[in-house]
């Protein structure tokens, strides 16, 4: 390893931590979504012991990762040696069936829920923490 590519890693070092652990998370979320796909839960890494909580915008909060429900799963996401690894986890939730006013509306598990999910994943790698979510109606996942 040359003395220039050891000043680049310095200096990207930081970005690329963010970085990799966004695309674990991105890669958790797909991973779900496949799951769902294959009317399996989606879940990773969290039991389903789990009681979900949620914000008051009524957006699911995952658990922290040093909770007693996560056992993050180390996940391979770049070809290196040695691999570079991720922690993730995810949580799948059928708003129709979650007893939980998703949509705000005043009403939990209305019509309006009905064919709809969310998925929350979340990914850890070098210090750095990344999360995302997205919401699918039940005709893009092919349930
Ligand atoms: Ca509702
Ligand atoms: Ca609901």
């Amino acid at each position: 390893m040359t003395t220039r590519h050891l000043q680049q890693r310095t200096i990207i070092d930081r970005f690329e931590a963010w970085q990799t652990a966004f695309d674990g998370a991105e890669s958790a979320r797909l991973m779900s979504q496949a799951a769902l796909e294959n009317a399996q839960d989606g879940i990773i890494g969290i039991s389903s012991e789990w009681t979900p909580q949620y914000d008051s915008n009524n957006r699911l909060i995952l658990p922290p990762f040093d909770s007693e429900f996560v056992s993050a799963v180390p996940l391979v996401i770049r070809d290196s040696d040695p691999p570079l690894t991720v922690d993730i986890i995810s949580w799948a939730v059928d708003w129709s069936s979650d007893n939980w006013d998703n949509n705000g509306d005043g009403v939990a598990d209305d019509a309006l829920e009905t064919g709809i999910f969310s998925i929350h994943s979340a990914a850890r790698f070098g210090g750095q923490i990344r999360r995302v979510e997205a919401v699918y109606r039940s005709y893009d996942i092919n349930v």
